[in-house]
């Protein structure tokens, strides 16, 4: 096997360990250590589990066994993201795997956020430490997707939301459970319990006064959020200005770093406007068809597909922007 093919041998396995983070390292990101000797033996294995407790690396070191540790200095640590450099509720790892003398790192992505962001990487080439970056780093950017959009972007990760019938309508004329299936609703339930919030617009509060919680799936319910576009989004708020960026700053400064948009039509168009405004569609199409209603919002010009799921006689569709 070539290096490359190697490294993202044990990447992947990386990417594995910090999926386990999924529920309980937010706000924090998902991230996976593997710790493998010159021989090629995966000598210690780690993951982020909760917010506060120990990094990815710190786990990975603190599994080796004792009869291993010798291995250290010849072996190579795969890391899902940059190892920190700044003292946060743990110390840096950077400084933790220059002390256990480790060859060489290899990093699936860069740490997105301030106070770290390749300075880590900075601190173990200053080292003397041979530090690849960016196996699997699509994947590895995929895993801490709404980190890293929050990070970058000063802004919630965003997600919109909707289920139209086959003929292109929204389900206003319906209760929602009639366009969705058990299997498909409980889907949205689970979506909900891996976002911090989620948002509609004041006329389908009204209307459908939906509950937006989490029932069909266990897991946190996300903050609930109404808007409406003829107030201010804070009472400090400008009249003159859109009321997205106001919410998108407000979002930020609560720490907010994912939101799912569930409709209606003007709220979903509203952010549709600007490309700017969004990360995500998840389009839930029924067989059923109906004569008349609100028409589903408009796909932007600028979409790929980048997943198909059939469930029954239901599709969810997945599309992201296009890469320029
Ligand atoms: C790593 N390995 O496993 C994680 C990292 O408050 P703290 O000390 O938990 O630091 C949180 C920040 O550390 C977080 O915003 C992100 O930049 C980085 N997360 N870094 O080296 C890890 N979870
Ligand atoms: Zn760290």
């Amino acid at each position: 096997m070539e290096q490359r093919e190697i490294d993202e041998k044990f990447m992947r396995r990386c990417i594995q360990l910090a999926l386990n983070g999924r529920q309980n390292a937010k706000p924090n990101p998902m991230v996976g250590a593997v710790i493998v000797s010159r021989d090629g033996r995966v000598i210690g294995e780690g993951y982020h589990v909760r917010c506060g407790e120990g990094h990815a690396e710190v786990n990975a070191f603190a599994s080796v066994k004792p009869d291993d540790e010798a291995l250290l200095r010849e072996s190579t640590i795969y890391v899902s993201l940059e190892p920190c450099s700044h003292y946060g509720r743990t110390p840096p790892c950077a400084d933790l795997i220059v002390r256990k003398g480790v060859r060489r790192v290899v990093v699936g992505c860069v740490d997105p956020f301030a106070k770290v962001h390749g300075r880590g990487i900075k601190r173990l080439t200053d080292a003397g430490i041979d530090v690849t970056v960016g196996v699997l780093e699509r994947e590895c950017k995929e895993l801490n997707k709404r980190f890293i959009t929050f990070n970058e972007r000063q802004r919630p990760y965003v997600l919109l939301k909707w289920c139209m019938t086959a003929n292109g309508y929204l389900d206003d004329n319906f209760s929602p459970t009639m366009l969705s299936t058990p299997v498909t609703q409980m889907l949205s339930h689970k979506l909900r319990a891996e976002y911090d919030a989620i948002l509609v617009g004041r006329v389908t509060a009204e209307r459908d006064r939906p509950r937006l919680d989490v029932r069909h799936w266990s897991g946190p319910n996300p903050r609930r959020i109404v808007i409406d576009r003829n107030r201010p989004f804070c009472p400090s708020a400008d009249f003159s200005r859109p009321v997205i960026p106001q919410l998108f700053a407000w979002l930020h400064d609560e720490g907010v770093q994912s939101l799912i948009v569930e409709g209606g039509a003007e709220t979903l168009s509203g952010f549709l406007q600007n490309n700017d405004w969004w990360d995500e569609i998840r389009v839930e199409v029924a067989a059923k068809t109906v004569t008349g209603g609100t028409r589903a919002p408009r796909l932007p010009d600028n979409v790929v597909q980048t997943r198909r799921d059939i469930y029954g006689d239901n599709v969810i569709i997945y599309y992201a922007k296009r890469q320029e």
